[in-house]
C-alpha cells in the first residue's frame, strides 16, 4: 500500500503525526522522497500537495492525504475516505477594506487573483457573475495593494494576511480540512488495509475529542454526579478508603467539558482530574 503525503509544508507535520498515532512508525534515514514504514505494510511517498489527487487517481500512490481545497480544485476521480481535524482553511473573497461589497454582483467585471480558478470560476457561475480571473501561483493578497486585481479568492486560516494587507473577507466559497483520499479501484488486500488504517484514524480522532476524568464524590450524591458524566457505558465506581466517599472514572466530551465540571462541583465533587485519551474504541 502506498500513501501520498506532503513533503513540506503546513500539512507535513500532521501527517507524519496521525500516522505515529496510529501506530505507524517510519525508518529514520530514507530519502525524502520514498519511506517505508516499520510496521506496517505501507511505503510513503512525499510529494507537493498539489500533485496528490492526480498521483492517488492514476494509481501511482493507492491513498494520500491533502487538503480539501486541492481535491476540489483539480477535481480528479479519486474516494475522499475521511476528514482528519486538522489543516483547516477556507478558501474565500477578499476585497480591499474601503470597499462597499454587499453580494457576489460586487466582482463584476472586476479583476480576481486566485492560485484556485477552477473553483472560483464555479463560484461566479453559480452566482451568475462574470470576471476575469487572474491565476497566480503565490502571494494573491498582495496583488490588490500593487494594481493587479480589485479582489482576490484565497485560503484563509487566522485572517491575518487579509488584515496586514488591507482585505477582508467578504464570502467563503469552500471550507478545508486535510482528508484522506483514496484510488477507486484499490485490490480487495489494499482495501483490508486501508479499513484497518481507517479504523486507526477514527479511534484517534474521537479520543481527542475527549477527556478522561477521575473525581470523588460524596456517596449521597453518586446518582446526580453519575447521571453528569455517564461516560461510553457508566461511569466506573470504587470506594475509597473513607467512609460516605467514593472514586468516579468516565469519559467526557470536550464541548461539554466547562459545564460538565461546573455542574460536578455544585454537587460536591473533589479532586478532579483531567487526563488526554490517546485512543478511543467504541
Ligand atoms: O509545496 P507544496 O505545493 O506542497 O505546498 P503549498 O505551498 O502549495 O501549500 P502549503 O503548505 O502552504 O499548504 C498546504 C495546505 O494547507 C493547503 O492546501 C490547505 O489545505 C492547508 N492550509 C491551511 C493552508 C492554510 N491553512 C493557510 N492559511 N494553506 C495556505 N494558507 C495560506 C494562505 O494561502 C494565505 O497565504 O496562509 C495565508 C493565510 O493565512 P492566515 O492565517 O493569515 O489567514
Ligand atoms: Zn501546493
Amino acid at each position: 500500500m502506498k500513501i501520498a503525503l506532503q513533503k513540506s509544508g503546513r500539512l507535513y507535520d500532521d501527517s507524519v503525526k496521525i500516522l505515529k498515532e496510529c501506530g505507524i512508525e517510519l525508518q529514520n534515514g530514507m530519502n525524502k522522497l520514498l519511506n517505508e514504514a516499520i510496521n506496517f505494510p505501507m511505503q510513503i511517498l512525499f510529494l507537493r500537495d498539489d500533485d496528490i489527487p492526480q498521483y492517488v487517481e492514476d494509481g501511482v500512490a493507492d491513498i494520500g492525504i491533502v487538503g480539501e481545497n486541492i481535491i476540489h480544485e483539480t477535481h480528479k476521480n479519486v474516494a475522499l475516505i475521511e476528514k482528519l481535524g486538522f489543516g483547516k482553511c477556507r478558501l474565500s473573497i477578499a476585497v480591499p477594506r474601503n470597499e462597499h461589497y454587499d453580494d457576489a454582483n460586487f466582482l463584476n467585471n472586476k479583476r480576481i487573483a486566485t492560485s484556485y480558478p477552477y473553483l472560483l470560476q464555479k463560484f461566479l457561475n453559480e452566482n451568475s457573475v462574470t470576471a476575469e480571473i487572474h491565476e497566480i501561483s503565490g502571494s494573491v493578497e498582495i496583488t490588490p495593494g500593487v494594481g493587479l486585481a480589485d479582489a482576490i479568492c484565497d485560503l484563509v486560516s487566522s485572517g491575518s494576511t487579509l488584515f496586514s494587507n488591507g482585505l477582508k473577507e467578504t464570502e467563503v466559497i469552500l471550507n478545508s480540512e486535510a482528508v484522506l483520499i483514496s484510488n477507486k479501484d484499490l485490490s480487495a488486500e489494499k482495501q483490508l488495509l486501508l479499513n484497518k488504517l481507517v479504523f486507526r484514524f477514527q479511534a484517534v480522532k474521537k479520543a481527542k475529542k475527549y477527556k478522561y476524568i477521575l473525581l470523588n464524590a460524596p456517596d449521597n450524591k453518586l446518582d446526580i454526579i453519575c447521571s453528569l458524566i455517564p461516560g461510553m457505558k457508566s461511569p466506573t465506581i470504587l470506594p475509597l478508603g473513607i467512609d460516605g466517599w467514593s472514586s468516579l472514572h468516565s469519559v467526557v466530551h470536550e464541548d461539554d467539558f466547562w459545564n460538565i465540571i461546573e455542574g460536578l462541583k455544585e454537587n460536591g465533587a473533589e479532586g478532579i482530574l483531567v487526563a488526554p485519551i490517546e485512543k478511543m474504541v467504541l
